[in-house]
């Protein structure tokens, strides 16, 4: 198959792009490497010492399979983007390239602007690209838990869509599960989902939205195979998600950093899962043409204080429960059902097995680790 990767760079996206190029895939990677350039602004940086995109690319074709790259901005080179979509001619494409943190979102005026530009403006440009170059191309996204909010108020969450009945006509009718952002990301993702609503509905492009759980580990098969194919490994109060984050202080001697009581419920996958279930959702074509086909993307659910005891139990390390930055509930329950990629043949990774294993690989990084970026989250 061919698949254009847009934010192939990524954290999520450079490994996922690897796992298809090593099955056979011929991977086109679009990416500005505004994460690289986020990184120097908030003096941050990847625990990992990361290649440039060009290494990567070059090692990537020795070792791993074929993986082109084209370095563009979708929210603003839009005829690059159209031209390069025209000229690739693929059969799919995978969106990764959004602003994706919470906290960066929510820094200020000009933060949460430019989240909501480069985000929404992304989404649609892939979406008006394909309707005009080939309707058929198969756009799979990768979207958010966070779309849903993380309550049980309407029970388990559902893929997507809500059984509703309607009070005034008895009629039993699913609609999409009402949006519950809780950051100005978030919203954008609430919005990614609203237009692919509308281009099912007026042109049929055929989507595939993954929401997705918080992201842990770092490494894949493919990572691991050379220097210059390392991931990128978050671990700041911006941009670092909360397992990765108590897992490199662990590895370095910090306290784990709670926030608030630690209450929060949140759905869990490993990286290396994450490039599976976009292989499984490239590889299994949408057999429902009538709707955005939604699965959720997880493989399981844990609050954070239980992630500090297991983190905490392993290695020791003291739990530290500080101030909560954001405006969320202290408290909330979780049930998710992820039948759809499960359907497909998807066994998760559970957290015990390759935690031991990751936080190895992340002890190696202790001279990057810098203690000034780890409470560095904005209050909102
Ligand atoms: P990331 O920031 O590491 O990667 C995103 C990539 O997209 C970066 O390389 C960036 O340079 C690129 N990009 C952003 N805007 C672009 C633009 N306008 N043009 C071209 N390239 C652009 O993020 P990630 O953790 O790999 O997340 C990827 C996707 O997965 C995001 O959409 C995110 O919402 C979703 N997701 C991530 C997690 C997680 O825990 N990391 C969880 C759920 C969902
Ligand atoms: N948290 C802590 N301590 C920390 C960091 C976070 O207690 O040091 C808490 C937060 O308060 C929050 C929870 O952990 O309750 C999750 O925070 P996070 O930073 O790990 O994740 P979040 O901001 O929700 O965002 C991440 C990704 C985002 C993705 C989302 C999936 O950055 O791209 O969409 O996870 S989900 O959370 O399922 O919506």
């Amino acid at each position: 198959m061919k698949i254009i990767v847009f934010g192939g760079d990524g954290f999520c996206g450079w490994p996922t792009s690897l796992h298809l190029a090593s099955l056979g895939h011929e991977i086109l990677i679009i990416d500005n490497q505004s994460r690289r350039k986020i990184d120097d602004d908030l003096g941050s940086n990847s625990l990992t010492a990361i290649s440039s995109v060009e290494d990567r690319i070059k090692a990537a074709n020795d070792l791993v399979g074929s993986i082109q790259y084209t370095n563009l901005d979708i929210a603003l080179d839009v005829q690059e983007l159209r031209e390069s979509i025209q000229n690739f001619d693929p059969d799919s494409v995978v969106h990764f390239a959004e602003q994706r943190a919470a906290p960066y979102s929510m820094i200020s005026d000009t933060h949460r602007r430019y989240t909501i530009d480069n985000n929404t403006t992304a989404t649609h440009n892939i979406c008006s690209a394909v309707a005009d170059i080939n309707p058929d191309i198969h756009i799979v996204h990768l979207g958010t838990m966070g779309v849903y909010g993380y309550s049980k108020e309407f029970g388990n969450i559902p893929e997507g869509y809500l059984d509703v009945k309607i009070n005034q006509t008895s009629k039993d009718v699913d609609i999409l599960y009402p949006a519950n952002p809780g950051s100005i990301y978030h919203l954008t993702k609430c919005i990614d989902q609203l237009i692919f609503q509308f281009y099912k509905k007026n042109w049929n492009l055929n989507f595939t939205d993954l929401h997705q759980g918080i992201v842990w580990g770092i490494n894949t098969d493919q990572t691991k195979k050379d220097s210059r194919l390392v991931n990128r490994f978050d671990y700041d109060g911006v941009y670092g998600t909360v397992l990765n984050r108590f897992l490199s202080q662990a590895a370095n001697g910090h306290p784990l950093t709670v926030y608030g009581v630690g209450g929060q419920a949140r759905a869990f996958i490993h990286i290396s899962d994450t490039a599976k279930c976009v292989q499984l959702a490239l590889e299994n074509a949408n057999s429902d043409n009538n709707r955005v086909r939604i699965f959720n993307q997880v493989s399981e659910v844990k609050t954070v204080m239980e992630l500090a005891e297991i983190v905490s139990g392993i290695y020791g390390t003291e739990i530290n429960m500080v101030e909560n930055p954001r405006k969320e509930l202290a408290e909330n329950e979780l049930e998710v059902s992820n039948q759809g990629l499960r359907s497909l043949g998807f066994e998760p990774i559970t957290l015990d097995s390759g935690l031991l294993e990751d936080v190895k690989a992340l002890a190696e990084n202790a001279e990057t680790f810098n203690k000034n970026n780890v409470l560095s989250s904005p209050k909102w």
